[in-house]
């Protein structure tokens, strides 16, 4: 018989009043630099692309084999503001192996979770503590701080999902989340280009 190669059961924290899950062994920072394209208004991007703000910090919990049966975990931290009228967000993916599914727990603030098969087709669901969100096989994510504080989720994911940015990247989602007389609103991205 093989030997299976264990390894060592542990625990690490997330602080529940920031988000921080403190010996992260990988921190991801996204300035506005970061994420060029992103957004929506073109014009308002590049006018901030100067400030460069911060709008997303993501704080792995475990650098896990990124093989089948392993998992990953990490909290992810999202800024209040806009570019334009569009609320900070994170890039958004889906994953590299399509049919990986996620678990996402709230942990403080409020976002929106917008979800989209490659087909186009579009799914919001709204998010605060306690809120747990199942994404599915195969459906693009990305989430939207709508918010006026930070809004911080933890996601667990299957360590072999990988990321595919580049679809994204390339086509947009269908809908993008704007502040409309002071709500959250979805409108139809002018950007989005149907595979
Ligand atoms: C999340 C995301 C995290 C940052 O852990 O990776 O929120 O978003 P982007 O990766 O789109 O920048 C996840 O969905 N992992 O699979
Ligand atoms: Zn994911």
């Amino acid at each position: 018989m093989d030997m299976i190669d264990y390894i060592t059961p542990f625990t690490s924290t997330v602080d529940l009043q920031t988000g921080i899950i403190g010996d992260a062994p990988l921190i991801v920072t996204r300035r506005l630099s970061d994420v060029r394209g992103l957004y929506a208004d073109a014009q308002a991007e590049a006018a901030l692309v100067s400030d460069n703000p911060l709008t997303y910090e993501v704080y792995y919990g475990y650098n896990s084999p990124e093989v089948e049966g392993q998992l990953g975990y990490c909290t992810t931290i999202i800024r209040p503001g806009e570019v334009g009228d569009e609320y900070f967000m994170t890039k958004g993916h889906y994953h590299a192996k399509a049919d990986r599914a996620e678990v996402y727990y709230g942990l403080i603030g409020e976002g929106y979770l917008l979800l989209q098969t490659p087909e186009g087709k579009i799914n919001i669901q709204e998010m605060r503590a306690g809120v747990v969100a199942y994404v599915p096989p195969h459906w693009g994510h990305r989430t939207i701080n709508v918010g006026s504080e930070n809004f911080v989720f933890l996601s667990v994911f299957p360590a072999d999902a990988g990321y595919d940015y580049k679809t994204i990247a390339e086509h947009g989602f269908a809908s993008i989340i704007v502040e409309r007389e002071g709500r959250p609103t979805v409108a139809p991205n002018p950007r989005y280009q149907v595979k």
